[in-house]
């Protein structure tokens, strides 16, 4: 069960009811994609940094180690010690981005995994039935996300069969959730919408999924080399199409500042890498912009990466020992800057949820997008 609480212009404050909690949005999911947040992050160090729900990948799973060993194991709750929600992509979008050659049909589609090359073939049925053994809180339909540069015929044919996927997740995950040894009844799902940057096919399809009556919607295929304009405009067009009653999750997204101007278009769920993956290489965010705690002048710079920060890095340590670690390869320094990176979007997201609930989400966004981008 979604509900808004409050709305400032296009932006909503909710919270989602599941079976593993309630969420507050909007929220950043931390990125689990096997499992583990990069960057030896625990799920006991996550409770620490506000994180709220936690997002893992079904064909990494899948492909090691297997779902079906997760199922006996009593699901991804209790295999990774984690009992607040959990969403799981589909594996439609890392089959496109990671696995070999690859094959697309109407029934699902055929590639090599990248762990061992063995063949795999996954459709919508395979994709529910996976996530419905990990047990997830709530499970992605199983789409193909277009490259940024398809041409317009192809992303056509394929939007119509990515929707043609998804009647046919919703009708698996219905006959799952029914099944007497099914870990999880209760499990969700969201459509995501697809269509490029063809204003009229993400319409289109934005509108015909919202039929179906989904526990929540994604867009897909943004943040895949179109411009930020294009994406703020497709986002426009698009986010009025669809259920405003539901949540709204804008996959892969993305920067502080891209973040603050999807929620303004009416988005409530994010996830991204960029965290963890800027923190395992010294780049840490602060208000005043990122740092890049490799630079020689935080050799004697005693501070915090973030004054008055009270992540579990910032409260104990300086940029100088950090500076040392990370130099030094050892592996504290990389995890020290991942958890401050955490810390600053989770506390970031509540800043915004605040900012809304007070009816002054615009001035929020404007004021710190300037201080972000003033430096210091
Ligand atoms: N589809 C799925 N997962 C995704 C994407 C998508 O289009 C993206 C695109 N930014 C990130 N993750 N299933
Ligand atoms: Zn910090």
């Amino acid at each position: 069960m979604y509900r808004i609480i409050k709305k400032d212009g296009l932006a909503k404050r909710g919270e989602l009811q599941t079976v593993h909690g309630t969420v507050q949005t909007p929220l950043f999911m931390n990125v689990g994609t096997a499992a583990a947040i990069k960057g030896a992050v625990a799920t006991t160090d996550l409770l620490k940094i506000k994180t709220q729900i936690e997002l893992s990948n079904t064909y990494h799973l899948h492909v090691r180690p297997g779902d079906k060993l997760i199922k006996e194991l009593g699901g991804l709750h209790k295999f990774m010690v984690w009992d607040k929600p959990i969403l799981t992509d589909s594996g439609g979008f890392q089959v496109f981005s990671l696995a070999g050659l690859r094959k697309i049909k109407e029934e699902g589609v055929y590639f090599n995994s990248h762990v061992d090359g063995r063949k795999i073939f996954m459709g919508p049925e395979e994709s529910m039935q996976i996530q419905s053994n990990l047990a997830s809180t709530i499970a992605m339909a199983f789409d193909e996300c277009p490259s940024a540069v398809a041409d317009r015929g192809y992303v056509q044919n394929s939007v119509d069969r990515t929707f043609r996927w998804l009647g046919r997740c919703k009708d698996e995950m219905q006959r799952l959730n029914g099944l007497e040894d099914t870990i999880n009844k209760h499990q969700m799902l969201f459509g995501i919408n697809q269509g490029a940057i063809y204003d009229d096919i993400r319409v289109d399809h934005a509108k015909r999924i919202s039929e179906l009556d989904l526990d929540g919607y994604a867009l897909g295929g943004l943040a895949v080399g179109e411009s930020h304009e294009e994406m703020y405009h497709i986002l426009d067009v698009t986010v009025p199409h669809l259920p405003v009653d539901k949540p709204t999750y804008l996959m892969g997204v993305g920067t502080p500042a891209n973040i603050l101007e999807a929620v303004d278009r009416g988005v409530d769920f994010f996830d991204c890498v960029y965290p963890s993956r800027n923190g395992r290489h010294g780049h840490v965010y602060t208000n005043y912009g990122k740092l890049n705690l490799f630079n020689q002048k935080y050799e004697k710079d005693m501070r915090p990466i973030e004054e008055g920060c009270q992540c579990p890095a910032c409260r104990t340590y300086s940029r100088a020992y950090i500076r040392h670690l990370l130099k030094a390869k050892e592996m504290l320094g990389m995890r020290l800057c991942v958890l401050h990176n955490l810390y600053f979007y989770n506390t970031m997201m509540e800043e915004i949820r605040e900012a809304i609930e007070q009816e002054r989400y615009r001035t929020y966004k404007e004021e710190k997008l300037y201080r972000m981008s003033q430096g210091k």
